[in-house]
């Protein structure tokens, strides 16, 4: 959808993100080469880099280069084994974080966002401080860097988000949008993927201003009518909207023991110090809840996820932890148990409903299809 170019937009995109994640979690690794991926059986695995830390791409690693081939170019590297579930919780996190400034939100994939900031902030300058002060709060809180790009559109912004990767941050006034694209091979503009590159290199046009100074009719004679939409973009001319799915669904957190547990009060004092933090994100991101999820994995890593919905939306911390402790009842724990979560989904922005502590009582269903009733 077009529109007017008067618009500030910020695009923002975490710094290796599955790496820092695990050097977060392990201070230790910081300042290592850190590669995560699947197992790299000392050069013979056949899987595939996810991602690795800035230490490691000085080796030449990178995404969705063979492990193996990572092995070779740095075998005392720090291999990590992907940690899906830990990721999409710090991701869920980061997204509410960005949330706090604008409703205009649209996160694009587990580790990126764009923020429409035209009603927040008067001009650049004023855009140059709020950049500055996610950036901050981003690492104060999750202890992680991003890169922030600021344009008048979503492609430049995600071009300029790119540009001084790690910890970056690219401003890119209206008036040096053409500037600032024009030099760039054409690949930068997102969507010109190998196969367009081809085609291009072989009319001779190699940068995005070559691509700006081609007539548009030859362009879509050899690339067809996607042409249009590209040359736009490599006017920096291209205005589509910040829109998508702004609710966050859940917030959760979880531990994996040191050792696998079996007392069951260690189990619920961990639920509940778990539950006080859930609790304090809920608040300081201002939702209410109505259901609680409990996950249980055992020693030998069966999984179980229980939910639990109330009645009514409710902010308060006993309630998670009473409903997390029914549910956990309800597990007989002859196995030991790996790791615990609790979290709270069906989130709203706060509003004058809450449940007291009699009301869940009445849970009336949950969402995974498995019905748990609180025990008597
Ligand atoms: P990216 O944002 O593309 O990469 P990154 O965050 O690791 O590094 P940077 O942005 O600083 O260049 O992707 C986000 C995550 O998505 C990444 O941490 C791991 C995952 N991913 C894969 O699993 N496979 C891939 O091929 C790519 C590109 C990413
Ligand atoms: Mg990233």
């Amino acid at each position: 959808m077009q529109m007017p170019a008067s618009r500030i937009i910020f695009h923002i995109d975490m710094d290796s993100f599955f790496s820092s994640v695990e050097v977060r979690e392990r201070p230790s690794l910081k300042g290592l080469p850190v590669v995560v991926g699947s197992d790299p059986k000392k050069g013979e695995g056949r899987g595939v880099v996810s991602t690795c830390s800035y230490e490691a791409r000085k080796y030449g690693i990178h995404s969705a280069m063979p492990i193996s081939k990572a092995y070779m170019l740095c075998p005392d590297a720090v291999f990590l084994r992907v940690n899906m579930p830990l990721y999409k919780q710090v991701s869920e996190n980061i997204m509410l974080l960005l949330q706090r400034y604008t409703s205009v939100f649209q996160q694009v994939s587990v580790d990126e966002a764009y923020l429409d900031v035209t009603d927040i902030v008067i001009n650049y300058t004023e855009a140059q401080e709020l950049a500055l002060r996610i950036k901050k709060e981003m690492y104060d809180e999750e202890g992680l860097n991003c890169s922030i790009g600021v344009a008048p559109n979503k492609v430049v912004a995600k071009i300029a988000s790119d540009y001084q990767k790690p910890d970056g941050l690219t401003i890119v006034k209206p008036e040096n949008v053409q500037e600032f694209l024009f030099p760039m091979e054409v690949s930068a503009i997102p969507g010109v993927g190998r196969r367009t590159r081809e085609i291009l290199g072989k009319m001779d046009i190699r940068t995005i201003g070559d691509m700006a100074r081609t007539d548009v009719q030859l362009l879509v004679s050899r690339l067809g009518k996607s042409a249009l939409k590209l040359r736009q973009m490599a006017l920096g001319n291209y205005h589509s909207k910040v829109a998508g799915k702004t609710e966050v669904k859940s917030i959760s957190k979880e531990d994996t023991f040191e050792e696998d547990v079996g007392d069951i009060e260690i189990l619920r004092e961990t639920m509940d110090r778990l539950a006080q933090q859930v609790h304090s994100r809920l608040v300081r991101h201002g939702y209410v809840f109505r259901t609680v999820n409990l996950k249980i994995r055992f020693e030998d890593f069966t999984t179980y996820t229980r939910a639990f919905s109330l009645r009514a939306t409710s902010n308060d911390l006993s309630v998670i932890c009473k409903v997390g402790t029914r549910m956990l009842n309800e597990f007989s724990c002859k196995k030991k148990v790996r790791l615990i979560g609790i979290g709270v989904s069906s989130l709203m922005k706060i509003d004058s409903q809450q449940t007291t502590l009699e009301d869940f009582i009445r849970g009336d269903q949950n969402e995974n299809g498995n019905l748990i009733k609180p025990s008597k």
